[in-house]
C-alpha cells in the first residue's frame, strides 16, 4: 500500500460509531492538492476509557515548565505519589555556575507535603506551611514554588493565602500554581497556568544589568540530555549573550532579568507561546520560532536570527560558524547516512518534537509517515493565523488567561530591541519571519497521517499499515511497540542520551538511530500479525 491509498475511516472502522465520530476529526492526511490544512480537533477530552499518552496538568506545570528551575525549590503540596512520579523523570540537566553554587541547585530533588488520609479530612494548609519553614531551615532557598495537585483543589486548600503568609515570614518569593492534575484537558493546561505566575511574579522583576550587544532568551528549551548547552554553545561563538533559557538549566536570578533581552527564541511553541507573547506585549520583546534540531534546520534559525538584528558582521561569523561546524560533521552525518536512508518513521511526541524531529530525519534520509501531539493545540498542526477561530470551551475557560498593557516603565518598541529603524522592522514582520509559527502540517510529507491524542489502538493499526522502520515515542507505548517487533526510541529522555541539537547533537542522534536499526534483535521477533494462530495461542 502506498502512503496516498491509506484510509482514515478504515483504520476506524473496530471503534464504536460515537467515538469513531470523535476520533476522525483528530485524524488529518496531508493532501497537497488540497492546498491549506484542513481543520483537525485538538485540545479537547480525550473518549473516556482510551488508552491515552497525555499527562495531567500538575505534570506540565510541575514537571514540564518550574520543575528545571535550578535554584527554585519546588515543593508537591498532595500525596506522594504525585511527587514520586513527577521526580526526575525528564532528564533537564542543570549545573553550578558563577551565580548558583551546589548547594542551591534543587531541581534534581523531591519535595513534597505528603499528604495523609487525615490531612485531607482536615486540610493541608498547616502541614504546608510547616514544610515551608522547615525548607527555608534546612535549605535556605532563594524562591520557592508551591505546585498542587488534585485533592489540593477537591479540599479546597488556599495555596494563595499559605504562599502570602510564608512570604511575609522569608522575605523571599513563594510562587504558588493552581495546576490540580484534572485542570483542562492535558498537561498543557500546566504549561500556561505556570507561563502565566512565571510572567506575573518573576519576569521584569530584576535589577541587574545585562551586558551583550546581542541578548538571546531561548524560550521552550528544557535542555533534555544537555540540548540547551549545544544550542549556547553554537550561538556564543556567533557573537549572542544568552540571557536566560526558559527552563532548562535556567536560575530564578536569571529569568527576572529576563525583559532585558533583545529577542526571544520559541523552541516549543507549544509550552511557551503565552510567555512570547506576554513579553511582546509588557514589554515590546520580539519573538522569533526557531528549530535547532536537525542540521537544516539550524542552519536556516542562525540565518534568521541574524537576518532579525541585521549587523553585517554578525551574519559574516554566523557564515562562518556553519560552514565550520558542517565540514566537522558531514563526513559522520554521510556515514549514518548510508545505514538510514529510505528508511521510515513514526514520531508522536508531546506538542513540538513530532515537528522538530522531521527535519532532523529527512537530513539523514528519512521520512516520517505518521507525526502526533499528544496534547498540542490547533495552531501547533495548522499555523497560528488559526487562533482567533479557535471556540473555547469550559476546559480552556477554566485557564486564567492574563490581559496585559505596555509596561509604562519597561516596555521598547521592538525595532529598538533590535537596534533597527520601525521601517526596517515592518519589513522584517511583512517577511513573515517574527512573532509567528507554521504549525506542522506544512512540513508533513505527502500522504503522511497527523493524528492528534494519537490511542494505543491507533498507534497498534498504523503500524501494521506503514509499517515504519522505527517509531520515536513516549513511556507508554515504547513497549508496546518494542513487543510488535519495532525499535522505538523515547523522545521525552533521548533513552540517556543527547544532546540531539544543532550539528553535533545531530552525529550523536544518527548514530543512536543507526544503532537500533542495525541491533539484530528486532530479526528475532515475530510482529503478532506475522504469527500463525496457533503460535499466537
Ligand atoms: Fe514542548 Fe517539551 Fe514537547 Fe512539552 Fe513534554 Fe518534553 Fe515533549 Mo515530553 S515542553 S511540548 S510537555 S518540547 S516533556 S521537553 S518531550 S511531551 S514534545
Amino acid at each position: 500500500m502506498t502512503m496516498t491509498d491509506v484510509n482514515v475511516d478504515e483504520l476506524l472502522a473496530p471503534m464504536p460509531d460515537k467515538v469513531k465520530k470523535n476520533r476522525r476529526k483528530h485524524i488529518v492526511k496531508k493532501d497537497v492538492s488540497a492546498g491549506s490544512c484542513p481543520q483537525i480537533e485538538a485540545n479537547t477530552r480525550t473518549v473516556p476509557g482510551i488508552i491515552t499518552q497525555r499527562g495531567c496538568c500538575y505534570a506540565g506545570c510541575k514537571g514540564v515548565v518550574v520543575g528545571p528551575i535550578k535554584d527554585m525549590l519546588t515543593i508537591t503540596h498532595g500525596p506522594i505519589g504525585c511527587a514520586y512520579y513527577s521526580w526526575g523523570t525528564r532528564r533537564n540537566k542543570a549545573r553550578v555556575d558563577d551565580r548558583t553554587p551546589p548547594e542551591q541547585i534543587y531541581s534534581a530533588m523531591c519535595f513534597s507535603t505528603d499528604m495523609q488520609e487525615s490531612d485531607i479530612v482536615f486540610g493541608g494548609e498547616k502541614k504546608l506551611a510547616k514544610m515551608i519553614d522547615e525548607v527555608v531551615a534546612i535549605f535556605h532557598p532563594r524562591a520557592i514554588n508551591l505546585c498542587a495537585t488534585c485533592p489540593i483543589g477537591l479540599i479546597g486548600d488556599d495555596l494563595s493565602a499559605v504562599a502570602k503568609e510564608a512570604e511575609e515570614r522569608h522575605g523571599i518569593p513563594v510562587i504558588h500554581y493552581n495546576c490540580e492534575g484534572y485542570k483542562g484537558v492535558s498537561q498543557s493546561a500546566g504549561h500556561h497556568i505556570a507561563n502565566n505566575q512565571i510572567m506575573e511574579r518573576i519576569i521584569g522583576t530584576g535589577t541587574e544589568k545585562v551586558d551583550g550587544k546581542y541578548v538571546l532568551n531561548i524560550l521552550g528549551e528544557y535542555n533534555i540530555g544537555g540540548d540547551a548547552w549545544e544550542n549556547e554553545r553554537l550561538l556564543e561563538e556567533i557573537g549572542y549573550t544568552i540571557g536566560s533559557t526558559l527552563t532548562g538549566d535556567s536560575a530564578y536570578v536569571t529569568i527576572r532579568n529576563m525583559h532585558k533581552a533583545h529577542l526571544n527564541l520559541v523552541q516549543c511553541h507549544r509550552s511557551i507561546n503565552y510567555i512570547a507573547e506576554m513579553m511582546e506585549t509588557k514589554y515590546g520583546t520580539p519573538w522569533l520560532k526557531v528549530n535547532f534540531i536537525g542540521i537544516d534546520a539550524t542552519i536556516d534559525t542562525l540565518r534568521e536570527i541574524a537576518r532579525c538584528f541585521g549587523d553585517e558582521e554578525l551574519i559574516a561569523r554566523t557564515e562562518l560558524v556553519i560552514e565550520r561546524e558542517l565540514a566537522a560533521v558531514t563526513p559522520e552525518i554521510e556515514r549514518y547516512r548510508k545505514i538510514l536512508k529510505g528508511k521510515t518513521a513514526f514520531v508522536f511526541v508531546g506538542g513540538s518534537r513530532s515537528h522538530h524531529y522531521q527535519f532532523l530525519l529527512r537530513n539523514l534520509g528519512m521520512e516520517v509517515m505518521v507525526a502526533g501531539y499528544e496534547f498540542a493545540h490547533r495552531d501547533d498542526y495548522e499555523g497560528r493565523e488559526v487562533i482567533p477561530t479557535i471556540k473555547s470551551d469550559a476546559d480552556s475557560k477554566n485557564i486564567p488567561e492574563l490581559h496585559l498593557e505596555p509596561d509604562p516603565g519597561m516596555y521598547r518598541p521592538p525595532h529598538l530591541h533590535l537596534k533597527m529603524s520601525k521601517e526596517k522592522y515592518d519589513e522584517l514582520v511583512a517577511s513573515g519571519v517574527l512573532n509567528d509559527y507554521k504549525g506542522m502540517y506544512p512540513d508533513m510529507v505527502n500522504g503522511g497521517i497527523m493524528i492528534d491524542d494519537a490511542n494505543h489502538f491507533e498507534t497498534e493499526e498504523l503500524v501494521e499499515i506503514f509499517k515504519p522502520d522505527l517509531i520515536f515515542t513516549g513511556i507508554k507505548d515504547k513497549y508496546v511497540t518494542h513487543k510488535m517487533g519495532l525499535p522505538s526510541k523515547q523522545m521525552h529522555s533521548y533513552d540517556y542520551s543527547g544532546p540531539y541539537t544543532c550539528f553535533r547533537g545531530a552525529v550523536t542522534f544518527a548514530k543512536d538511530v543507526a544503532h537500533s536499526l542495525s541491533t539484530p534483535a528486532w530479526k528475532m521477533i515475530t510482529p503478532p500479525w506475522e504469527q500463525s494462530k496457533t503460535e499466537q495461542r
